[in-house]
């Protein structure tokens, strides 16, 4: 360990047991395509891609060039009534790669920050057409939608929203989740089981009359509740319900977009499109932090009345299309088009899933869940100890095998590079196996 006691003190790190991490910290101070290098020179290969965020490795080097010429020409420039060259090239780059009709796009910092931009232009959507009573918002149990006060609502993972729970937006409901390992334990891919979930969204909408709803915020692959594809039909249905009732459908693509499931949207690669998609991490190959808000023109259209010297949305950040930001973004995805990241992930696809459900059987395995290159291994909870078993392979990976692994409690998640190499893939599930197989 090379850092100061009193700086490891200093760090209150986030969503860490601060504690037992400071016993024994793990840092890490540089990185190289698949690899980071840690703070005593261990070199660890990396199974999350950064934070489902780095789907192209980390330091590109035409990534890395981009930012420090951007940094060394306009560094930072006022985001309100001036702004910059990168942030209208990258909102054309992304927005021509969305489905057909999201032709506008609003720059965020993060996907919390999307998450409660779009909840906020769904309300003043409504209110801009004289539908101000459209006010209640339906998010889903195990939703994760950041952890700003709009997201946090409506997302549906207990322990962060116990302590607020006071505080939550009013108004807000949730349809249940779709997984129960009694009917979709170790489907590969999208489970038959759970279509007829989304009828809780009629039965939502019904119970507070639907000219009430503004919007309903799903993740179309739930990510950071440990891998929920949906039922093969439930996102269609959510669309024809939203149709039905004049309600907005937000898809929060934080994790799916830019190639993690193969394509450049989760909406493309289910056909299903929704009237806004929240996006962040591999917009910019989590290089600088930014994220996106994707808006369907009848949205956007409803905000461009009156008189045009007034704000049309009282909304924005300091950093909204930050400059250095927008030139990661634009490298991201000028190298996502030149080397076919997407369908490089899509090629993958196969031989991730086959390695995660080697492990189907095991006698500490409860689950296997997967789609595009997303995927988790569900591992029997110790008794009295629920997260205990998930964050020791954590740190056993670590510690004893140079792998980096994301636990969720007891659920190991993987993200891996979608330029991955296959043999490295393989050796990474054959680490996590040894590691699995040796603790109790
Ligand atoms: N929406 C979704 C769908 C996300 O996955 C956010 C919003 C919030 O983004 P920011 O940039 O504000 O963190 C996310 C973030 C995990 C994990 O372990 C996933 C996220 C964050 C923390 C942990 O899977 N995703
Ligand atoms: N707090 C204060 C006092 C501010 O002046 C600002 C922005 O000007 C903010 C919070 C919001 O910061 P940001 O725009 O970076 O989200």
């Amino acid at each position: 360990m090379n850092a100061k006691a009193e700086a490891i003190d200093a760090y209150w790190m986030p969503f860490t047991a601060n504690r037992d991490f400071k016993k024994n910290p793990r840092i890490i101070s540089g990185a190289e395509g698949h690899y980071y290098r840690a703070s005593d020179g261990t070199r660890l290969y990396d199974s999350f891609s950064g934070l489902w965020t780095s789907g192209l490795g980390h330091c590109h080097p035409k990534i890395v060039e981009a930012v420090q010429q951007q940094v060394a020409t306009l560094d930072y420039c006022m985001g309100f009534q001036v702004s910059n060259d990168k942030a209208f090239a990258l909102a054309e780059r992304v927005i021509g790669m969305a489905p057909e009709g999201l032709n506008h796009c609003f720059f965020t910092n993060s996907g919390s920050e999307s998450v409660d931009t779009a909840l906020k232009i769904a309300l003043a959507y409504h209110r801009a057409r004289g539908e101000g009573n459209r006010t209640r918002l339906i998010g889903r149990e195990k939703g994760y939608h950041g952890v700003n006060f709009g997201g946090m609502s409506v997302g549906g993972i207990l322990p962060n929203r116990k302590v607020f729970s006071p505080c939550l937006l009013p108004g807000v409901d949730h349809m249940r989740h779709t997984m129960d390992l009694e009917h979709t334990a170790f489907s590969r891919g999208q489970p038959e089981w759970g279509t007829h979930l989304a009828e809780d969204l009629v039965r939502i909408a019904t119970l507070h009359d639907p000219s009430n709803i503004a919007a309903v915020i799903v993740e179309p692959v739930v990510g950071s509740a440990g891998v929920i594809p949906p039922p093969v039909g439930y996102l269609e249905r959510l669309r024809e319900i939203c149709d039905q009732h004049g309600i907005l459908l937000i898809f929060d693509e934080v994790i799916t977009a830019f190639g993690r499931i193969g394509e450049a949207f989760a909406a493309q690669r289910f056909g299903v499109t929704p009237d806004l998609i929240t996006t962040a991490k591999g917009l910019t190959n989590g290089v600088v932090p930014m994220g996106a808000v994707l808006v369907r023109d009848h949205v956007h259209e409803a905000f461009m009345h009156g008189p045009e010297h007034v704000v049309e949305l009282f909304h924005g950040y300091t950093y909204s299309g930050h400059p250095v930001a927008a030139a990661a973004g634009l490298a991201t995805q000028q190298v996502y088009e030149d080397e076919g990241t997407f369908e490089q992930s899509r090629e993958l696809e196969k031989l991730f899933e086959d390695l995660l459900h080697s492990f189907a059987g095991h006698d500490k395995v409860i689950d296997v869940r997967n789609f595009g290159l997303m995927g988790a291994i569900e591992l029997a909870p110790r008794d009295g100890a629920p997260g205990a078993r998930g964050l020791e392979v954590h740190k056993r990976c670590y510690w004893d095998e140079q792998l980096v692994v994301r636990n969720g409690m007891d659920v190991l998640q993987f993200s891996p590079f979608l330029n991955s190499k296959p043999d490295e893939m393989e050796s990474s599930f054959e680490a996590v196996r040894r590691v699995i197989d040796a603790i109790e």
